[in-house]
């Protein structure tokens, strides 16, 4: 397979409602799409990085830069191209995951859209449909929250994750399980918000039997993680820690996590998320699949990642109602609390023409 042409395009989509986290409030998901032509076809993927450096030092703007200036002239040159080998060709270059990820994601779809295999079957899933939960942002109020989740309940997701930072963590959560009773899976996100004097009041959290607790440290603070792992009845679950595989092995290693949120993007890809997903089958411990507000074409890959067998909790993998009321692809709707798999060629959607002409802010077209 060789490379031809490249287009980046960027889109806007509002959020249906403002999302916030301990690291901010998003109004508007601005997303990167990548379409890459080929010999064999066309691919698409996402850039999952935000407008601003927050949840990781990744940034639209310089993802962009990054494949256009440096990592698309590379692909360019290769005589042949095929998925496994971006990441070859990319090493050079440290960092930029979530960029990585976009171009070996795009090659992959026009490769496996070439043969006809979709991503799930050629990453090894075994389901054809995978439980969802949703992640609820910090509210003004105790009230607003128990509204959204009774909302999300309704729907039929099958598990409630709540961000928190320092003044909105017990709370929320005691009013949560009083309200909605102990049998709701339920886990908490804090996105790095806390620090290493927080380990007696975040073991407060042990009396609500949460599922897990999500990221509470600065992504290089393994020690600290591990310190509240062992002081903690509840699992520690590590995000924004976890960049590659090989962190993964180490983060085990140091038992600062026993369960792994799995972001294609945050670690370079869906070959090296598989990678990720097999160090932590054989320790024994249980993934699931994050979520960055994908547009439906990472909502779509991420379905098929999360089909494999060691993710094994619900999914940021929501409706796509749950963020937007037009999205660039045809929408992905809940079913008695599942997403199902896409089981056409590749990535398995593509972008539907008018929407994403209606929701697209600038396009770029680079060739060799
Ligand atoms: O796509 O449903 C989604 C978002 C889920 O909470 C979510 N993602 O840390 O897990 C996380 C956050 C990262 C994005 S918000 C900064
Ligand atoms: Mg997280």
């Amino acid at each position: 397979m060789k490379l031809s042409a490249a287009e980046l395009r960027f889109v806007s989509l509002p959020l249906v409602t403002p999302f916030r986290t301990s690291l901010g409030t998003q109004a508007v998901r601005n997303a990167l799409v990548l379409r890459l032509e080929t010999s064999l076809g066309e691919g698409w993927a996402e850039c999952v990085a935000d407008d601003e450096p927050s949840y990781s030092p990744e940034y639209l703007a310089g993802a962009a830069d990054v494949i256009r200036r440096l990592f698309l002239p590379k692909l360019f040159a290769m005589g042949e191209l095929d998925p496994a080998g971006v990441a070859v060709a990319l090493d050079g270059f440290r960092g930029h995951p979530m960029a990585k990820s976009a171009v070996e994601t795009a090659v992959l779809d026009a490769s496996l859209r070439a043969t006809g295999m979709c991503l799930s079957t050629y990453l090894g899933g075994v389901r054809r449909r995978v439980p969802v939960g949703v992640s609820v942002g910090i509210t003004d109020t105790i009230d607003e929250l128990l509204g959204l989740v009774d909302r999300y309940l309704t729907a039929g997701y099958l598990r409630i994750k709540l961000k928190i930072e320092p003044g909105w963590d017990i709370e929320p959560v005691r009013a949560v399980r009083e309200t909605f009773g102990s049998s709701v899976p339920l886990t908490v996100d804090a996105n790095t918000a806390y620090r290493p004097g927080d380990i007696r009041h975040l073991r407060g959290l042990d009396e609500f039997g949460l599922l897990l607790v999500e990221q509470p440290f600065p992504p290089e603070d393994l020690h600290s993680h591990a310190r509240l792992a062992a002081a903690m009845e509840t699992p520690l679950c590590l995000d924004e820690s976890i960049t590659s595989a090989r962190d993964a092995a180490t983060a085990l290693r140091q038992g600062a996590c026993s369960v792994i949120n799995i972001k294609p993007g945050r670690v370079g890809g869906y070959l090296e998320a598989r990678r990720v997903h097999d160090v932590a089958q054989a320790h024994g411990v249980p993934v699931w699949c994050g979520g960055m507000l994908e547009t439906g074409l990472g909502r779509a890959a991420n379905l098929a990642l999360a089909s494999l067998p060691g993710f094994q909790l619900p999914g940021d993998i929501s409706a796509t109602a749950r963020y937007y009321t037009q999205d660039i692809t045809e929408p992905f709707s809940l079913a008695d609390g599942h997403l199902e798999v896409p089981t056409a060629p590749g990535i398995g959607i593509t972008p539907d023409p008018a929407s994403l002409a209606r929701l697209t802010t600038s396009t770029e077209w680079i060739t060799p």
